[in-house]
């Protein structure tokens, strides 16, 4: 067994692998950015090395300085967690060289996998089939042309480099070929810096279900049962479940062994999910992740087999604890990724900052996989993933059901968070009767009148008099009856909660409303640019969208801080951007 452990990442996924390492008695060794000096998970480790830097590039990404920190601590292996060096095969092959052992699969699997195309004629190779499409690079309009007369459409384009779902373009019909395929490669070209583009028949309404795998050094290789993510939203996961709803004992075992042999094909060790559409009753191959994922518990809470304990293990060149007849699946178990996200009219706009409280819920059937406590701050340069909710219950009613009430005890104040849009999942009819697809979120869960913000920590308010009104919430009792009572009384006269309260100008009379900005339009955070949907000229309102960005992996609309002309672009599609910039101008 490993001598010292080194976790390559931050927030709950690094708890979660200290955690293992504490029960496997390994030491470990954590690493932080400047913003991260204090962080849950250089707390909990047994020893903490800086790494310099705030972004994740200049901490997280700097190879020099994680390379560095190896050699100085001793670590004998790295665990990527996911995400930043997990799908790295570079920086697998610069530990292995030097001794360090990687927890993860072998440099070439990831190779394999990371490029579609390739992984695509891996898995045919395996016997197993992708959607109906065509494994080589398109190089014409006309084999778009020819594959739509052959299989009809829609059909889709996909970047061969891609992955999370960039690039992918949609074609409905003949006439929309052209521009499809000139809009999927320039993307593919801005995104991966490789335009080579391929194309699969599209399926409509698919979910998203994919297959845990694990395998040793020894020869064996076992597939752990299936998790469905169909919620979702722009390829970010919100909820998961094992196993998936209405999904046929026959179709499980299937896509299981098609797993196992696609993972047996490029000779993978280690943890890995295979993803598939499953669509009226047929699977199609769909990518693999060569890593662990954000989703992993609700796999251990059906199987009770710790993953994360036994990627250490296998790495370390041990056999699997289990066989593939001793994986057996109990209940039901559902996720739900609690983020600082605001649901807000299904916009999910980041919210990042203090945690200034977190209670978290427990009780039977609950897990809390958190990398953050209270008092700790979400920063806008990482991912705002504050933890993982995980209920467990005998069905999926009990599962939901237990979901619902263990949202209603998580109160988490400081920052507008996803809790409120779980909520919503979990009281719909379709997500309850299992009949939600990837795009079900979307296109059909109501989120009008959602709030990210828990009601520990309300904004301040006015009740018409222009003076600004901070709710105050005071437990009282009533001939020995317990209420809670809310009061909204004026600012100044409420003890200030977070420094800056009795600071808030008050508004003008009658511009308390948007439209009122300045017309230099800035973006809040660092990001990349992907869209700008206005031109210059163009008549725009307050309040619509100008540009799309990306950031911490999500897309946000930046709209327009008043009504008028758009004067002036200053970005186009992949500039980054800091927070602050200007990225157009309306007069
Ligand atoms: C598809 C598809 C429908 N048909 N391929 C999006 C992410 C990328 N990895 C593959 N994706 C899709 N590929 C065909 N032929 C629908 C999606 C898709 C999707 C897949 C999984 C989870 C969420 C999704 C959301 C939108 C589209």
């Amino acid at each position: 067994m490993f001598s010292k452990l080194l976790i390559a990442n931050r927030g709950e996924i690094a708890v979660r692998v200290i955690r293992a390492c504490r029960e496997l008695g390994i030491p470990s060794v954590a690493v932080y950015s400047e913003l991260d000096r204090d962080a849950m998970h250089v707390r909990l480790a047994d020893e903490a090395f800086a790494l310099g830097g705030q972004t994740a590039a200049e901490s997280y990404l700097n190879t020099e300085a994680i390379l560095d920190v190896i050699s100085r601590c001793g670590a004998d292996a790295v665990h990527p967690g996911y995400g930043f060096y997990s799908e790295n095969a570079e920086f697998a092959r610069a530990i292995t060289e030097r001794g360090v052992t990687f927890v993860g699969p072998p440099p070439e699997a990831i190779e394999v996998m990371g490029d579609k195309i390739s992984a695509r004629l891996a898995a045919e190779r395996s016997g197993v089939a992708g959607v109906p499409g065509t494994t080589e690079v398109i190089t014409s309009t006309g084999e778009v042309a020819a594959f739509g007369d052959e299989h009809g459409y829609p059909i889709a384009i996909k970047a061969a480099y891609g992955g999370g779902g960039r690039g992918m373009k949609v074609v409905g019909s003949p006439d929309e070929i052209e521009a499809a395929l000139a809009s999927a490669q320039r993307e593919a070209e801005a995104f991966f810096g490789r335009g080579e583009c391929y194309m699969e028949r599209y399926l409509t309404w698919p979910r998203h279900i994919e297959m845990q795998i694990m395998a040793d050094h020894h020869g064996n290789a076992v597939w752990l049962g299936e998790r469905d993510c169909s919620a979702q939203r722009r390829h970010q996961k919100l909820v998961e479940e094992s196993p998936a709803p209405l999904l046929d004992d026959a179709v499980r075992k299937a896509m299981g062994d098609a797993a196992v042999a696609v993972a047996r094909g490029c000779n993978y060790t280690n943890a890995g999910t295979v993803e598939f559409l499953y669509q009226d009753g047929e699977f199609f191959y769909l990518e693999m992740n060569t890593r662990l994922q954000v989703e992993h518990p609700v796999t251990e809470m059906v199987t009770g087999i710790d993953l994360v304990r036994e990627q250490i293990r296998v790495a370390a060149g041990e056999p699997l604890s289990f066989t593939q007849s001793e994986v057996t699946s109990v209940g039901h178990a559902i996720e739900a990724r609690i983020n600082a996200e605001d649901p807000a009219g299904g916009r999910f706009l980041p919210s990042p900052g203090s945690l200034t409280s977190l209670v978290v819920p427990d009780g039977f059937g609950v897990r809390w996989d958190g990398g953050y406590e209270a008092g700790d701050t979400v920063s806008q340069y990482y991912d705002n993933l504050i933890g993982k909710l995980v209920v467990w219950g005998s069905d999926r009613q009990t599962a939901i059901g237990r979901m619902q009430r263990a949202l209603s005890e998580l109160s988490v104040g400081g920052v507008a968070t996803t809790a409120a849009a779980h909520a919503r999942i979990m009281a719909s009819e379709d997500f309850q009767a299992g009949v939600h697809s990837t795009k079900w979120v979307e296109e059909r869960l109501d989120l009008s009148g959602v709030s990210g913000k828990t009601d520990t920590d309300p904004p301040a308010e006015s009740d018409g008099d222009g003076m600004p009104r901070v709710r105050r919430d005071v437990v009282v009792e009533v001939d020995g009856k317990r209420f809670s009572v809310s009061a909204w009384v004026p600012e100044t006269a409420a003890p200030a909660n977070n420094g800056n309260t009795s600071a808030r100008p008050r508004r003008a009379s009658g511009g308390a409303s948007a439209g009122a900005g300045t017309g230099q339009v800035t973006v809040p955070m660092q990001g990349t640019i992907v869209k700008v949907l206005v031109e210059v000229g163009q008549e725009v309102t307050a309040g619509e969208g100008v540009v799309v960005l990306e950031a911490m992996k999500m897309e946000n609309s930046i709209n327009a801080d008043r009504s008028g002309t758009v004067t002036e672009i200053k970005v186009e599609p992949g500039d980054t951007v800091g927070a602050g910039d200007v990225v157009v101008v309306i007069s």
